[in-house]
Parts: structure tokens; sequence; C-alpha cells
């Protein structure tokens, strides 16, 4: 039975990371004189390290490793990542980052349905608020039963840490909930945590190798946006059956595809899955 939607935040409630966290890195950089900026092949390359301020860290140790090891480096990190902190709430707050579509009706309807809502996400807490509160408006805090985020856990993903803690609060085994990812990374988390995966794919992640999702069954695949095409990809908009009557679809705008699901899904989770609507928006239906 599904019992609780577990949500990620960068890059699948929304795109967050390129007007939001990529420009508030380079800003804070060029605020406190360091001679670095991130482009968009740079950064992308970087989001394999996630959180902001491990992100900073491995990149300096790749630019300049002696530097990076010295005994006041991790506050400079810290300090860097406080401002570009500060620099993506306002971008936030100004309206810079938008939910994507879909996201909001199917917040509101999993609420309307006694479906629980929660977050896994490595980001800061405070830009979990500051996106729900511009987006949704600060009463949208109260509709997660829990938010997990940044370093209230050890490790962050892939390791199964964040996922554990949101089970662990919501006390629900991984069989009553699903999990909503963007990327292979956090695909991987949610997995290891025993958790079933839709993944929808991102701006930064349209290259992740189906491959490496396949791993992670049962993952459904849906473009970011209509007409983007990541090579190598899928091209269908699945519903999921999610057992007891339950089901979702996540629009791809590309139209018909032809060679998912793979079988195995049903075979590996018990629950069904249907390719039979097309051009749904994440709509959560009994
Ligand atoms: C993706 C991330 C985050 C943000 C930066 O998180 O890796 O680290 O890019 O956030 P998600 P901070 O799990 O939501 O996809 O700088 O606040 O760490
Ligand atoms: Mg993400």
């Amino acid at each position: 039975m599904l019992r609780a939607l577990i949500w990620d935040v960068d890059g699948t409630l929304a795109e967050t990371e390129e007007q939001g966290h990529r420009s508030a890195f380079n800003q804070a950089f060029a605020e406190q004189g360091q001679p670095w900026h991130w482009d968009e092949a740079r950064y992308g390359g970087l989001l394999a390290i996630t959180g902001g301020k491990e992100r900073l860290l491995h990149a300096w140790q790749q630019t300049d490793p002696v530097a990076a090891a010295a005994p006041e480096a991790a506050q400079q990190v810290a300090h860097l990542h406080a401002r570009k902190t500060a620099i993506y709430l306002e971008r936030v707050k100004n309206g810079a980052v938008v939910l994507r579509p879909g996201v909001g009706r199917l917040l509101r309807q999993a609420r309307q349905q006694d479906v629980l809502l929660a977050i896994a996400t490595t980001t800061t807490p405070a830009n979990v608020r500051g996106l729900l509160t511009a987006t949704l408006g600060a009463s949208s805090l109260s509709w997660f039963a829990c938010i997990a985020a940044g370093d209230q856990v050890a490790r962050k993903k892939p390791s199964p840490d964040v996922y554990q803690r949101v089970l662990q609060t919501l006390g629900l085994p991984a069989e009553d909930c699903l999990a909503i990812e963007d990327s292979a990374v956090g695909a991987e988390s949610a997995r290891a945590a025993g958790l079933a995966v839709l993944i929808t794919r991102s701006r930064y992640t349209r290259a992740d190798a189906p491959t490496r999702c396949r791993r992670c069954w049962p993952i459904w695949t849906a473009w970011a946006s209509p007409g983007s095409r990541p090579a190598g990809g899928c091209s269908t908009c699945p519903m999921v059956s999610l057992g007891r009557g339950w089901s979702m679809s996540m629009v791809c705008g590309t139209g018909k595809g032809s060679h998912w699901p793979p079988r195995r899904v049903a075979a590996d989770t018990g629950r069904r899955l249907q390719q039979r609507r097309w051009g749904e928006s994440c709509r959560l239906r009994q």
C-alpha cells in the first residue's frame, strides 16, 4: 500500500541547480576573491559529489591540493558555502526558481488522498524551507511529515542514510513508500534503503545512464521537459501502478515509446506497472 511519497529536492521538486546553486556558487566565489568560476559543463561533473561543502572541497582538491589540505581549508569552505547559501536563498525568494510542472498538483493530490509527504535531500535544510515557502507558501512546510536534509545524516547520497532517517521518522516500512528522484546517485541512495524509486530526469541528469538506473528496480524515467531527448534513453510516459488501486503517471511530452517498462520490474517488486495513458503529468490516482 502506498503510504508516503518521499521527495528529493534539487532537480526533482525544482530545477534548482542552474539559476540557484551554480550561479550562487559563482557569485560567492567572485565576492570573496576566489579565482574560480564553474561553467555548466564543469558544474555538471561536480554534481557527482553531493553536498555543496563537499563539492567545494573536492573542486579545490582538484585544482590546488596543497591549499585544500591546509588546516584552515575547512573553515574557508564553510565560509564560502555560508555565503553561497545566503545568495541562493535570496534568489529563491525573488522567484528565480520555480517548481517543476506537475509537482505542486501531485503534492496536493497526495495530501487530499492521505498519502504522507516527506523530503530526503542532501541540500542545506534552510534551502528546502526557502524553496517551499517561496513556491507554495510558508504553510506548505507543515505538509511534510519529515524533512531530512544536508548534514542531518553522516553520509550523503548515494549512501542510504537520508532515506533511512525518513523511514525511521515516518515509522513506515520501505515497501509502503515511493521515492521520487532525478538522478542515478539519488536513486542509488533510495534503493539502498529498500525503496522503490520513480525517476524524473532533470537538466543536469539527462544523460544519467539508463543502464545504471536499471540496476535499481523499479525505476521509471521521464524526460525533464517536453522535447528534450537525452542520448540513449527511453521515450515513454509510464503509468505506474503502485498496488491497491494506486497509480502514478509522469509526463514526458515526447509521445509513445516502445521498450518500457521492463517486465522484470513486476517480478522484482510484486507491483504492477502499466502503460496505458500518454501525456499525463504527475497524477496520483486511486
Ligand atoms: C543535490 C545536491 C545539493 C545542492 C547543493 O541535492 O547535491 O548538494 O546542489 O546544496 P538533492 P548545498 O539530494 O536535493 O538532489 O550547497 O546546500 O549542500
Ligand atoms: Mg536531485
